[in-house]
Formats: structure tokens, C-alpha cells, sequence
């Protein structure tokens, strides 16, 4: 009885070590926010998959999106990516797969409290990045 109870223990290890071999490595690229910017540890990144670590480095709520589009406007389709409500201080991260192209890091935040109010994109809280 006692050397079955080991048989069984020892398959659910080997299942839990293969489902982790399965998963492929990330890039990660760093991104400091602030008022008002967007800091990319990198602007050239290689295609496939992505982390961005979106950090807040400022005293204000930001967020960080990225898009195949650039503007203050654009459609939600755009948006590949995002990393909502990132208080000061605070670290969010998401993963996208991109392809080779250029992308748009931006805080489209609308600050409500401010008179009158406005959008962080508006005080230039954007950067391109180059995936290839
Ligand atoms: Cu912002």
C-alpha cells in the first residue's frame, strides 16, 4: 500500500514538470511613467512575444497601452495591449505578440479632477517603438 501511494505522487511530478517546459520565454522591456512621459528601457524590440512591465515612477494614475496606431483617438481595435489604473509607485505588467512594425507606448488617462480637464496623450505621453 505504502509503495503504491508512491507511484501515484511520483506521475503527478512528472506531469507538473513537463507543462512547464512547455511555455516559451518573453522579452520583457521596462516602461517608466511620469508627468507626462513614456520611458522605454529599449525603442528597438524583436518580434514574438512581449512583457511590458509598465512601472509609475510619477505622482499621478497612468496607464499604459500599446497600439499599431497612433493618435489620442483611435479605434479600441488598435489597442493590442494594456496595463489599466497604475497608481504611483505601482507595477503592472501585460504580454502581447507582435509583429515587425512600429507601435505607439501612450497614457490616453483623461484627468477629470483637473480645471479644465485633460488627456495625458495632450501633454505628450506617447513614444514609438520599432519591433523587427
Ligand atoms: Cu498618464
Amino acid at each position: 500500500m505504502r509503495g503504491m501511494l508512491a507511484i501515484v505522487a511520483g506521475t503527478g511530478l512528472g506531469l507538473i514538470a513537463c507543462s512547464a517546459l512547455g511555455a516559451g520565454s518573453a522579452q520583457t522591456v521596462e516602461v517608466g511613467l511620469n508627468e507626462y512621459g513614456v520611458a522605454p528601457a529599449t525603442t528597438i524590440i524583436k518580434a514574438g512575444k512581449v512583457t511590458f512591465t509598465a512601472r509609475n515612477d510619477g505622482n499621478e494614475d497612468h496607464e499604459l497601452e500599446i497600439s499599431n496606431r497612433a493618435g489620442r483617438d483611435i479605434p479600441d481595435e488598435a489597442i493590442l495591449g494594456e496595463a489599466e489604473d497604475i497608481g504611483p509607485g505601482e507595477t503592472k505588467a501585460f504580454t502581447v505578440d507582435l509583429k515587425p512594425g512600429t507601435y505607439e507606448l501612450a497614457c490616453r488617462l483623461q484627468d477629470t479632477k483637473a480645471n479644465p480637464p485633460f488627456n495625458h496623450y495632450d501633454r505628450s505621453m506617447y513614444t514609438t517603438v520599432t519591433v523587427q
